[in-house]
């Protein structure tokens, strides 16, 4: 039995169910829970969505979104938690506190790396998004998908594949990607209400973003720079950022964009996005972070300053001494 078939045999067997994804979530992680949330209430069974904070915008416009809670009742009982687009547990945040020692953990997932956490784990990362193996999961158990479900899934796919643009997208992602259309996705409006629905402060930040771009390293890499100043005087959410590492990753002869973004008093959050042969997963694991092949990231100590020179001095012998 492959892990995909196991998981469907859980997901069909058993009646309550409570689904996670990582804390601060994107596209992916929200639109996987609501489709298989949405998949396994049509099939008559009872889901608990748990976020660690409440969804705000555009994710908040996600069908079912609604749904999410972000506290339970301690007592209550599951199946199984499934827990979707996250490489460890600990990404979880606070929602982790529920999960007690009992309950069994289906961990779906394509980042390269997660640790297999789970009772049962469906982890690959060849997959463009968590979505696209949800997708052959509800396949697999024969659970209903109905375009609740197809649009949240497309939302997701869409998301991680950067509108089908990154490398990450396969032929495997179109044919999904059509099979989520002719369930009832509709790909314009999807892109409406969740890509292309920006708030003014997102535009005022970028303004203030674009002015911080530089080229380091003899012009391989490109950064950004977001200090808690520019989100302020914006008036700027944290979601806001999200996509604004692609204008350094855009700049002819760029290998990597970077965003710096100083996420608290002293924390700084660093993303890395590639465009040829870096692998940023395995970069940002040298600050204790991950991701993918061509987009990861990190959390470090210190405003965006000190962050800049500790991740340029690692990036420089990174790009000097490995190839792979
Ligand atoms: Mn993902």
């Amino acid at each position: 039995m492959t892990p995909s078939d196991k998981i469907a045999a859980a997901l069909a067997r058993g009646q309550r169910f409570l689904l996670l994804t990582h804390q601060d979530p994107d596209a992916d992680g929200v639109g996987s829970v609501l489709a298989l949330g949405r998949s396994l209430c049509d099939a008559g069974k009872e889901t608990t969505l748990l976020f660690q904070a409440p969804l705000g915008p555009p994710l908040c416009f996600l069908k079912g979104a609604e749904r999410a809670v972000t506290q339970l009742d301690d007592r209550k009982i599951f199946d199984a938690a499934v827990i979707l687009d996250c490489a460890e547990k600990n990404r979880l945040g606070r929602a982790a506190d529920y999960l007690y020692k009992e309950l069994p953990l289906i961990n779906i997932d394509h980042h390269e790396t997660n640790d297999h956490f789970g009772t049962l784990n469906l982890v690959d990362p060849k997959s463009s998004s968590t979505a696209e193996l949800v997708f052959g999961v509800i396949r697999a158990a024969d659970l209903p998908m109905g375009p609740e479900a197809a649009e949240n899934l497309f939302a997701a796919i869409q998301g991680d594949t950067g509108s089908f643009r990154y490398g990450n997208t396969t032929a495997k992602t179109f044919r999904v990607a059509a099979e989520l259309v002719d369930l009832g996705a509709l790909p314009w409006d999807i892109s409406r209400r969740i890509r292309d629905n920006h708030s003014m402060a997102r535009l005022r930040l970028l303004g203030l973003a674009l002015e911080t771009v530089c080229l380091r390293l003899q012009g391989r890499v490109a950064v950004m720079t977001l200090t808690r100043e520019m989100m302020e005087e914006a008036g700027a959410h944290e979601t806001d950022t999200e996509e604004f590492v692609d204008y350094p990753r855009f700049i002819r002869g760029v290998e990597m964009g970077v965003l710096i973004r100083e996420t608290g008093q002293n924390t700084t959050k660093v993303s890395i996005r590639s465009n040829n042969w870096v692998n940023a997963a395995r970069l940002a694991a040298r600050f204790g972070g991950g991701g993918h092949a061509r987009a990861a990231g990190f959390t470090c100590r210190g405003a965006a300053g000190t962050a800049l020179t500790l991740f340029l001095k690692e990036a420089r012998r990174f790009l000097d001494g490995t190839r792979d």
